[in-house]
């Protein structure tokens, strides 16, 4: 038998016994079956030298970063770093950048990344920045897209869990982050069994339109429960939020089952003008608290840290109207509102229908008080006076909802394995496609915005199992492209991914392709270690510490030949890169260095910082393949014993050597 067939019969029997029963409704199509139309290559072809229409960003999941994939192509086309240290360009290991890890638990370069979200005008995602959310620790951190660099990171206090984050308001003046686990607040020791006691939830709004000044504007106090996700209102709806949340039972443990009882759980829908208000007129309580805001600075590119204390805290007992609960079935997850701002659509993990409640009927069930209850100051409103309908048979785990624009909604299904289309209105399905397999998010361009582009739709798969070649035991996660533009959704392409891609968000490339900094201008460079030109090259000694400032140009640095470093020393690196070219990187590693290296942007400074352990001389060479003379890009620095006479010298301009080398006794 040939080896491809023998491969694929093999695939096939594994995916039949794998999914066979996991998926009722399973394709027994093997994978090396097309299962896209014959007109799918035409469709996501983009010829060498063309550009996709959409760039659209991925979130990372556990590996913490953002990668930005063209679409229909699905070329990757850059990881950004965020959350966690990038070896591949020094992000976080470089002293500039390491102060965007800085959390009030220290030092903290790794986290676990969900929900990329455009930051938007007028209800429309208008391509300035890019906000993503860390769930371990949770912060939230902006994305220049002019740079496609993270310019800032702020931590939520009070929380555990950022999972319900960053979505943003229409106007982008508040991002959003609920804790999905409820923690004692403030965090003291308390018995973990005390949890309905003494457990609570934090709804948290930050403000997010102006760079650099991200803030904790106030927080909600709420129940125990675990808030999973969230979004903003739009049109009549502006000015409301709304969150899921799960375990109202506030079971603190063997969740699975004892956060399943209810028959329904909650979206709450906050009204945040209200909460304005209430802010306002001095009903927020100071709050302790203890976060850290990180940004980076524009002129010297440096990051800086400042710790912040305290916050104002509402509950929701003391501003009425501020919050209200809308029972929803079961155990939702996801929550999304329509282009028309009017409806509300959850996804209930473990319901068999999909929910979605009416803006306008919830209005007047708040005006008639059409209440079942009350819970910590927070009014249950009677479901059938808020549900505008529900989705009858849409498949099983009903988990995120996106729009096209056109009055249909698409929502993906975990266990079933598919995305269902359903009309809003009547509620009827009218579509369906399996995909490969077990979908989590979905995404369409401007798909949670009040204008979908709504051309294709991006599943994103959390098990990839046989749609690639195997890989060990662990495999990419996969996308899948699917065409909406007709009635019957079609597959176009699969692609695999960096990390576990939760959500995304895209945008057309016309909105950003045009305000790409193409390098940083050197006359701007306020880095107190930048090196503009040879002659300001040099080294200098305070105690310990050794300051080396260098150039880096095509195809040299300056100094090359170092002498006077010691064993001991802490040896900074300070690499500027001249260039004032687009896309003319250079690098910078030593031998022995305990950290990554320095990748370096045209117009940048970047440090590294060195500790020698033994004598000798040491290479350091440019890491990016720069020019044809690359690989002459190279330099010595010699390290000599503690207490050596050999004095500090750079090979700059004498001039430059005279005033910088300290006699600290004779060259030898
Ligand atoms: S989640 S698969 Cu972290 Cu957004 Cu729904
Ligand atoms: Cu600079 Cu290679």
């Amino acid at each position: 038998m040939p080896i491809s067939r023998r491969y694929s019969t093999t695939l096939i029997v594994a995916s039949v016994a794998i999914f066979g029963t996991l998926y009722a409704c399973s394709t027994r199509r093997g994978p090396n079956q097309s299962l896209a139309g014959s007109d799918a290559a035409s469709k996501v072809y983009v010829p060498p030298g063309s550009y996709d229409e959409f760039y659209s960003f991925l979130s990372g999941g556990y590996s913490g970063q953002v990668a930005v994939y063209g679409l229909p192509s699905g070329r990757l086309l850059k990881v950004i770093p965020v959350f966690s240290q990038f070896a591949e360009d020094g992000y976080g290991y470089n002293e500039e950048t390491k102060p965007l890890f800085q959390t009030t638990y220290g030092f903290v370069p790794w986290d676990d990344s969900h929900h990329p979200e455009l930051s938007m005008t007028d209800g429309v995602p208008d391509g300035r920045w890019l906000f993503i959310n860390a769930n371990n620790t949770p912060r939230i951190a902006r994305i220049d897209l002019t740079r496609f660099e993270t310019d800032e990171i702020i931590q939520i206090p009070n929380s555990a869990g950022g999972h319900a984050s960053p979505f943003t308001t229409p106007d982008s003046k508040y991002v959003v982050s609920a804790t999905r686990f409820s923690v004692p607040v403030p965090n003291t020791d308390v018995a973990i069994d005390s949890y309905k006691k003494n457990f609570k939830g934090t709804l948290s709004f930050i403000t997010a339109d102006q760079p650099g000044k991200m803030d904790v504007a106030f927080q909600i106090l709420m129940p125990g429960y675990n808030y999973d996700l969230g979004h903003a209102g739009k049109g009549p709806s502006d000015g409301w939020f709304f969150f899921t949340s799960y375990n109202t039972e506030e079971a603190n443990t063997k969740l699975e089952e004892n956060a399943s009882q209810n028959d329904k759980d909650f979206v709450a829908a906050v009204n945040y003008k209200r909460a304005e208000e209430c802010v306002a007129q001095g009903k927020a309580k100071p709050a302790a608290a203890e976060y850290y805001h990180n940004w980076v600075d524009e002129g010297s590119r440096q990051a800086k840290s400042e710790k912040k204390t305290g916050v104002k805290m509402i509950n929701p007992m003391d501003c009425p109207g501020l919050v209200y609960y809308l029972p929803t079935p079961k155990s939702p997850h996801g929550v999304d509102v329509d282009p028309t701002g009017e409806y509300i659509v959850a996804g209930g993990k473990l319901a068999t229908v999909i929910p979605v409640h009416s803006f306008t009927k919830m209005q007047k069930a708040i005006a008639d008080k059409a209440f079942d209850k009350e819970i910590d100051g927070i009014p249950v409103l009677k479901y059938d006076a808020v549900v505008a309908g529900e989705v009858q048979k849409p498949g099983l785990g009903p988990l995120h909802t996106e729009f096209d624009g056109k009055g249909y909604a698409y929502t993906s299904l975990f266990i079933s394995s598919e995305v269902v289309k359903w009309k809003l209105g009547t509620w009827e399905v009218v579509d369906r496609i399996k995909t490969y397999y077990s979908i989590g998010h979905l995404m369409i361009p401007g798909g949670d915005s009040k204008r979908p582009a709504g051309k294709y739709l991006l599943a994103l798969n959390k098990i990839t199992k046989d749609r690639y070649l195997p890989t060990g035991p662990e495999m990419a996660q996969s996308a899948q492209l699917i065409d909406i533009s007709g009635d019957k959704m079609k597959l176009l392409l699969d692609f695999p991914t960096i990390g576990e891609p939760h959500y995304a968000q895209a945008i057309p490339a016309s909105v950003i392709k045009d305000k790409q900094v193409k390098y940083y201008k050197l006359a701007s460079n306020t880095n107190p270690w930048a090196t503009r030109s040879e002659s300001e090259g040099g080294i200098t000694r305070n105690g310990k510490r050794v300051d080396i400032k260098m150039i880096a140009i095509r195809s040299h640095f300056a100094p090359d030949n170092l002498e006077g470093v010691q064993v001991g020393d802490t040896v900074v690196f300070h690499v500027t890169n001249i260039e004032q070219d687009w896309d003319i990187l250079h690098g910078f590693a030593v031998l022995g260095m305990n950290t990554s290296e320095l990748i370096l942007q045209p117009g940048e400074t970047r440090s590294l910082t060195w500790i020698p352990k033994s004598p000798g001389v040491f290479p350091f060479y440019c890491t990016d393949f720069c020019s044809a003379l690359h690989q002459e890009m190279q330099g010595y620095v010699r390290v000599s014993p503690a207490g050596s006479p050999v004095k500090l010298m750079a090979n700059v301009s004498k001039k430059t050597q005279a005033q910088l080398a300290t006699p600290a006794g004779k060259a030898r």
